[in-house]
């Protein structure tokens, strides 16, 4: 394997010194999704599934992946042989599957809060699962049972009662075996044999044979993205999603300690994702001949890569900033609030308490994102394009609701009823205050 020119695979470089306030921040943004117009290729395509159901996805399977199905869902239970891994694979998919279970277990507190805020006003809060969800697995230049993993158990440990799988079918029509062995075991009720906006349209509004869902989640493409938003915003649907999604991404904080050979292993991980990848290395003080180190790894490693043709254009897209001081790397840092942050350096984990944004962290030279893309325990759907500023991860949670609570007793109304009585009045809602005043007479009298 060579890179296709044979040209050396190498990352952009800046130096933050030298940098204006306008070029600092235009390395903050992510490159702009060419949208060539998605929705006018996605409504349609939402529509007609809508309309026709698993006839419309039957067709649209056969157009966008090649494959003729006579059923577009595979129902539980699975046939075994559809799901018999060899030995080493499925003993990998289980312990990955019991770290990842103990951590979303672990997450979920199912005790009810009680608070009593005033004598006699006690307030509450539980969850219940969300009901009916819907687990996107993308298909694409990697089939991703790990992404099975990663929102199969949440929604399991959570205790929705329906879950379903969708994925793209092989050209066989087959499910591939690892994501139908995942679906079985966090006990999914059906795989949506679909990919696309057509696999998303059928959980938002069900056919014949999908069942809708509540909430839909997982990665995809930009038509899997659009129609999640464009059913997210159709009342009629009524779902919800996880979080918008981009290309997948990855933040480096090095310095002299670290490893020039681990460093560049991990930029690569990320960086043969898709050719929209984006990985960035923040070099703190780093000295010329480490930070040369670092560059000859990335291309060698690189070229032997059985996925060279995607890093060669991911990598060049990607940069290397150096900056002088570790403030000054967590400060670029969190103000790009990277999906994934690397902490290549000694002490990483006293540096925590000072990031602000970011998908999920991995503290110091032995913990590669690898980990947590497969097996320590974390999840890895998360939040890219900086949207980790404000989303989390998916986690336990995200397939379960709070209700809140509230009983009064007669002391605690007659205590209380004033304050809602003058708000009441203030709001100029008769009715509110008359639905306390008429309880308040009856206790004063
Ligand atoms: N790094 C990807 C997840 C993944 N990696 C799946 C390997 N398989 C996005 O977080
Ligand atoms: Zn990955």
């Amino acid at each position: 394997h060579t890179s296709p020119k044979n040209e050396v695979i190498k990352m952009q470089k800046f130096n933050l010194s030298g940098l204006s306030a306008a070029q600092r921040t235009s390395l903050l943004q992510r490159p702009i999704i060419k949208s060539d117009n998605i929705l006018a290729k996605v409504r349609p395509i939402i529509d007609d599934v809508r309309k026709k159901g698993d006839a419309a996805l039957i067709e649209l399977t056969a157009k966008f992946d090649g494959v003729k199905l006579e059923s577009p869902v595979i129902s539980a239970p699975f046939p075994p042989e559809a799901m018999t891994l060899d030995e080493s694979t499925r003993l990998a998919i289980d312990r990955a599957y019991d770290n990842i279970y103990k951590f979303h277990d672990a997450q979920y507190d199912r005790s009810t809060l009680v608070v009593e805020t005033m004598p006699g006003v006690i307030c509450s809060r539980f969850s219940r699962p969300i009901e009916r969800v819907g687990l996107y697995i993308p298909g694409g230049t990697a089939s991703l049972p790990s992404t099975a993993l990663m929102l199969g158990i949440p929604a399991k440990v959570a205790g929705c009662k329906q879950i379903v799988f969708a994925t793209p079918p092989r050209k066989d029509g087959t499910v591939v075996p690892e994501i139908l062995y995942v679906a079985h075991k966090v006990g999914a009720s059906k795989v949506v044999l679909a990919g696309g906006s057509q696999a998303v349209a059928a959980l938002a509004y069900g056919t014949e044979s999908v069942p809708k869902v509540d909430k839909i989640c997982g990665p995809g493409n930009q038509y899997v993205t659009a129609a999640k938003m464009v059913t997210q915003n159709d009342s009629s649907a009524m779902i919800s999603i996880d979080m918008p999604a981009g290309p997948s991404e990855l933040l480096i904080i090095a310095d002299n300690t670290s490893n020039p050979a681990y460093v560049a292993s991990d930029l690569l991980s990320q960086a043969e994702h898709g050719e929209d990848s984006q990985v960035v290395l923040v070099a703190v003080s780093l000295t010329p001949e480490n930070l040369a180190k670092i560059e000859h790894e990335v291309h060698i490693q690189a070229s032997v890569l059985p996925r060279v043709s995607i890093v060669s254009q991911s990598i060049p897209k990607s940069f290397i900033l150096q900056v002088n001081t570790l403030e000054e790397a967590v400060k670029f840092s969190n103000d790009y609030a990277p999906e994934h942050l690397i902490l290549h350096l000694d002490k990483a984990e006293s540096l925590l308490e000072k990031i602000e944004n970011a998908g999920s962290v991995f503290v110091g030279s032995y913990s590669p994102e690898s980990c947590g893309d497969y097996a320590s325990g974390t999840n890895h759907t998360l939040p890219t394009y900086g949207y980790a500023r404000m989303y989390s991860g998916v986690n336990t949670l995200t397939f379960l609701k709070h209700i809140t609570s509230q009983q009064l007793t007669k002391e605690g109304l007659h205590k209380l009823g004033t304050t809602v009585m003058r708000l009441a009045e203030v709001e100029g809602l008769e009715a509110h205050r008359n639905a306390v005043h008429i309880r308040v007479k009856d206790i004063e009298s």
